[in-house]
């Protein structure tokens, strides 16, 4: 079994005397327990970060932290130290010294700007949003035929409310030059090989200017946890996680389309009204992942589960879009062929997870239950899983399966 080996050192111990006045991410280790995602080669050791309780590893350099799914029926709000952790560069930010740390706005704008936290939490007017921050591959683990990437369960997702200010009023206050075409994102971790191209991501300028996205600072009331972007990230409500830029410090305004690696090559999606292809199949051709699409959840149930038979119970779960808001929530008790409308709970905004349950009761034997959210547009999700060669965007309706006795 898993060591309490150490994951990631460091240096708090011997830079203690120097570094008082900065904060530094001291080390972490494996728990003791482990747990098994409900697909093939499903084994994960369960890590203590910083600020985190116990965690799936999914890689330890850098940190790929998957929530544990029961997480989600505790609230609504996603707990700051439940909530999922992803890197692509094992250079993460050891040391951060909030009075030195300074955002850069540069590029094809009238007056630079080289903003203090300081600046940021008194310069402009605050503002809040609930949002769900979710990875493009998250439930990439049940894509069948398996394909390359993290082989993620359903945790890679969580709903906070996100404090901070909006990209628009930063921007505006630099003046953005006429014919500026894409704003670019870039954090403080760096890549260890220079061969590996840095963390880039860009917004179109209307998206960058549309005052939804937003450069927080807190989240739940709380300082961003560390492995979340401290001191600040960018919040890009119904969008991938991959542009949620964290420890944000460099933004650019640029009159060309960005053309790294991370926009260029990867986190592309196949360009069809399905984002799919055959299975097995490239596509034809590609595009940035963007909205995100449908789900829904059972949270309360979890697959192979053992309930009473013949008293009522609540089946009880989450479902968000990437923007237009819930509608309705239907459940299904046998494998999809009746459906009954669920009620929801307080809307926490169009961004949110927005929770639903419904009384059920359960004659003795097996039964298959499947839950389909609609969205404001009339959107649903499909019964059977779409799929792509990156293992993006995964939105069938899913299947918990309960035996009453
Ligand atoms: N600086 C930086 N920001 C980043 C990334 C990264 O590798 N570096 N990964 C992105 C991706 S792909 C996701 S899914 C989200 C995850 O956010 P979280 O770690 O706070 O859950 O962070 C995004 N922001
Ligand atoms: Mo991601």
């Amino acid at each position: 079994m898993m060591n309490k080996r150490s994951l990631l050192s460091g240096a708090g111990g011997a830079l203690a005397g120097a570094a008082l006045a900065k904060l530094s991410l001291p080390f972490a280790a494996y728990a003791d327990d482990a747990t098994i995602l409900p697909f093939a080669n499903g084994e994960r050791p369960l890590a203590r970060y910083p600020g985190k309780r116990p965690l799936i590893c999914l890689t330890s350099r850098p940190p790929q932290l998957e929530t544990p799914f029961a997480v989600f029926n505790e609230s609504v709000i996603t707990p700051n130290d439940a909530f999922f952790v992803r890197y692509h560069l094992a250079g993460i930010p050891l040391f951060i010294d909030p009075g030195e740390f300074r955002i850069e706005v540069k590029g094809k704008v009238d007056r630079p700007l080289s903003l203090s936290l300081t600046d940021l939490k008194t310069g402009f007017e605050p503002v809040e949003i609930v949002a769900v921050n979710q990875c493009s591959g998250n439930g990439r683990g049940f894509f069948y035929p398996r394909v390359a990437g993290g082989q993620l369960a359903s945790g890679a997702m969580g709903n906070a409310r996100w404090r901070g200010v909006p990209l628009k009023a930063v921007l505006d206050k630099a003046g953005v030059q006429a014919g500026s075409r894409q704003v670019t994102f870039s954090g403080l971790d760096k890549p260890v090989f220079s061969e590996t191209p840095d963390f880039v991501k860009a917004l179109d300028i209307e998206h960058a200017m549309d005052s939804e996205v937003m450069i927080a600072y807190a989240m739940n009331g709380e300082d961003l946890p560390w492995l979340n972007g401290y001191p600040a990230r960018l919040v890009v409500p119904g969008h991938y996680g991959t542009y949620w830029v964290k420890h944000l410090n460099e933004i650019t305004v640029i009159d060309t389309i960005y053309d790294g690696f991370w926009m260029k090559s990867a986190y592309r999606i196949p360009d069809n009204s399905c984002a799919c292809t055959e299975p097995g199949q490239a596509p034809a051709a590609t595009v940035p992942i963007k909205r995100f699409d449908l789900r829904s959840f059972i949270t309360n149930l979890a697959d192979g589960a053992k309930v009473k038979a013949r008293t009522q119970m609540l089946v009880k779960g989450i479902a968000f879009d990437g923007g237009y808001g819930i509608t309705d929530v239907l459940l299904s008790t046998d494998a999809g062929q009746i459906w009954h409308a669920t009620k929801l709970g307080p809307d926490l905004g169009i961004y949110s997870f927005r929770e639903w349950q419904s009384a059920v009761r359960f004659p003795p034997g097996k039964h298959e239950l499947k839950v389909r959210a609609i969205n404001r547009i009339g959107q649903s999700q499909p019964m059977a899983p779409l799929w792509n060669p990156a293992g993006y965007m995964r939105n069938v309706v899913e299947t918990v399966r309960v035996q009453a006795a």
